[in-house]
């Protein structure tokens, strides 16, 4: 062979190559976080936010993804199309090193903002290794580019397929999640849209597309938000009553550059998103820190300067001086470091510097303008603080931890384990089901905590409502670490008495709303539970097969009777079950509590803030979207997927 060296390279490279996607094949968690649908899901967000990442290079202007029908899913972006040259160092063309060689993202950057730095970034590579196939297709220089990978492998060279206008340029992609890999490889429509729309907010000048052409699904949304964080507050304040107008305010220092816009509303809880790089950071971080620490600080010195604040008065705490607040931090970072349970925290500790300098220095400059607006304001801290005094007498009593009593604590049926690890808690809708989940289950290592009707929607109760409704006061008690939202922060989970806990409720509208509020409480009060993976639905059956001949089966949803009927010709009553009290003991034992043979879901961070949404809109005043779900039945479709 007259090229001997290069040959040698090359296949030295290769192999690297190969094994770097094989390690993402072995151990895709460590990739993308689950193989769940959660999982599935960030194979779009990676490629939507490559795509980004090219607008914000100031290249792209806008973004579609399209669920096919079969199952695989187009990315579109009208950017300059990924490089196609010959990379020097493997002899390959830039986008196939893209494709098939871990974290090669970054490695034609241009000294912008990488999303790649945040918690995916994995890189295209990652998605590749995970397909069953993946589609390039790169218009570039009036020509366009083709090729095609199978589990990461490529099975053709990059390839000339034809010609187009000069002008038009970008990057299609198409992959089939392999099946191989993932335990469902049904996209949630749902949470990708909120994602998009997510961006769209955060990019203002950005025009991204949802095309669903699915079977029974085809839609059309295009998300284009040119009002940006303004129109993100609003949205968030949907139905909630504002007690002041949005102030917006941004800057840049250091290299870093933050925009923040907030609203105060008659709301007595605090919503603060934290961005970074247009990531979402759900366990917030320094640039929260920052602004919150700033925030509170500014409010008591202008409190002191009007009077309202006395000198014998003690200062507003943070969450009084927050109370009622929804707000969106976001940052820019050229180097952002991220940390916590799912490295979603942000760590740069100039971020946390940045961000309060100039929060200080805009948020003064606003309010010296606008009295009105700092007055209202401070009119939340002090009602804030009102109640604080008020019920920080009666919290120490009604919270106490040292006063709960283990057994016959309201209507908890526990175990009779105190050993966390094995202990699991059971919170079942309805009492006939309680009943019946007492007498089947486990009395060793199940508790029962059976809870009536529909708690409290907490997006909507005051704090001090939150705290004196039954369900939940019992709900913190048993739990036993306390609560994490408006005075104070005394959650630890270090003090959690179940490994596992686990919502039953009824396969029907009514139990998915139930399931809905009590996800949209743990978001809210408790996320840390979700974010250690110890929350879970319970997926009662909805029939019972009988054949004449052979053995029952219980069957869990439509899908599943429809399989059953398609593999067993024979007759068979089908038992249809209404609720999950119509099940005696035993059948509750054995479909749904017996960990041998149970089907439960574990519930991820994104879950719940859906269901925060969704509890939003089916306790919010417009009735059309309502109406609307419950005949889609969407919720419960897509946790069944
Ligand atoms: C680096 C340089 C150039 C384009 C891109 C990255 C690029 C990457 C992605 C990923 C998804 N869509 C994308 N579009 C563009 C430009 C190189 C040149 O001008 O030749």
């Amino acid at each position: 062979m007259a090229k001997k060296e290069k040959t040698d390279n090359y296949n030295a490279d290769s192999i690297t190559i190969l094994e770097g996607l094989e390690a993402v094949r072995r151990r895709p968690g460590m990739y993308i976080g689950s193989v769940s649908t959660k999982g599935l899901n960030h194979l779009i967000y990676e490629i939507v936010d490559n795509a980004v990442d090219e607008h914000l290079a100031g290249y792209c202007s806008e973004i579609s993804v399209t669920l096919n029908e079969d199952g695989s899913v187009t990315i579109i972006d009208n950017g300059r199309g990924i490089p196609v040259g010959i990379n020097k160092k493997t002899g390959l063309p830039a986008v196939e090193v893209v494709y098939t060689m871990l974290h090669a993202g970054g490695k034609f950057g241009d000294g912008n903002y990488k999303i790649s730095g945040g918690l995916h970034g994995v890189g295209a590579s990652v998605v590749n290794a995970l397909s069953e196939w993946l589609e390039v297709t790169v218009k570039k220089d009036g020509i366009v580019y083709n090729q095609r990978f199978e589990r990461g492998k490529k099975t053709c060279n990059l390839t000339e397929k034809g010609t187009c206008r000069k002008s038009d340029t970008g990057t299609m992609v198409q992959f089939m999640p392999d099946k191989e890999i993932f335990e469902k490889t049904y996209f949630r429509a749902d949470a990708i849209k909120s994602r998009l729309h997510e961006t769209a907010y955060l990019n203002p000048e950005l025009t991204l597309i949802f095309q669903n052409k699915r079977f029974n699904e085809t839609e059309e949304v295009v998300f284009f938000e040119p009002r940006g964080l303004v129109a993100y507050i609003d949205e968030l304040n949907t139905g909630k009553e504002a007690v002041a107008p949005v102030v917006y305010f941004k800057g840049k220092e250091e290299g870093i550059e933050l925009e923040v816009a907030f609203q105060f509303t008659n709301d007595f809880q605090e919503n603060i998103l934290g961005f970074c790089n247009n990531i979402y950071t759900q366990e917030g971080g320094t640039h929260l820190t920052g602004f919150k620490a700033r925030f509170t600080q500014l409010i008591n010195t202008y409190a002191r300067e009007l009077g309202v604040l006395k000198e014998k008065d003690e200062n507003f705490t943070g969450a009084d001086a927050r109370n009622g607040m929804t707000a969106i931090v976001a940052i820019k970072h050229p180097d952002p470091r991220f940390e916590g349970q799912t490295k979603t925290k942000l760590d740069n500790p100039d971020a946390q510097k940045v961000t309060s300098d100039i929060t200080g220095e805009e948020l003064e400059r606003y309010f010296d303008k606008n009295l009105e607006n700092l007055k209202a304001t401070i009119a939340c801290a002090e009602k804030s603080a009102k109640i604080r005094k008020a019920q920080e007498k009666t919290k120490t009593n009604m919270l106490s931890k040292t006063k709960f009593v283990m057994e016959g604590n309201g209507k908890l049926a526990n175990c009779e384990s105190r050993n966390p690890e094995e202990c699991e808690v059971f919170i079942v809708e309805g009492d006939s089901a309680g009943g019946s989940a007492k007498t089947a289950r486990n009395r060793r290592t199940q508790a029962i905590l059976p809870i009536r009707g529909k708690i409290l929607n907490v997006e909507k109760a005051s704090i001090d409502k939150v705290l004196a409704n039954a369900e939940i006061k019992t709900m913190i008690q048993a739990f036993g670490c306390g609560f994490s939202e408006g005075y104070g922060n005394d959650f630890d989970i270090s003090k959690l008495r179940y490994n596992k806990i686990i919502i039953m409720t009824d396969a029907d509208v009514d139990g998915a709303h139930i399931a809905t509020l009590l996800l949209t409480f743990f978001y809210r009060f408790m996320p840390e539970l979700i974010q250690a993976g110890h929350v879970y639905l319970a997926t009662p059956p909805l029939y019972k097969a009988i054949p004449k001949k052979g053995e029952e089966e219980y069957l869990y949803d439509d899908l599943a009777l429809e399989k059953y009927r398609n593999t067993h010709k024979n007759d068979f009553i089908l038992q249809r079950y209404k609720g999950l009290g119509e099940m005696d003991a035993e059948q509750l034992w054995e479909t749904t509590l017996d960990p041998e043979h149970r089907v439960l879901k574990k519930v991820e961070i994104d879950d719940a803030r859906l269901a925060s949404e969704v509890t939003e809109m089916l306790m919010g005043n417009d009735v059309a979207p309502r109406k609307q779900f419950i005949h889609d039945n969407a919720y419960l479709a897509e946790l069944d997927v």
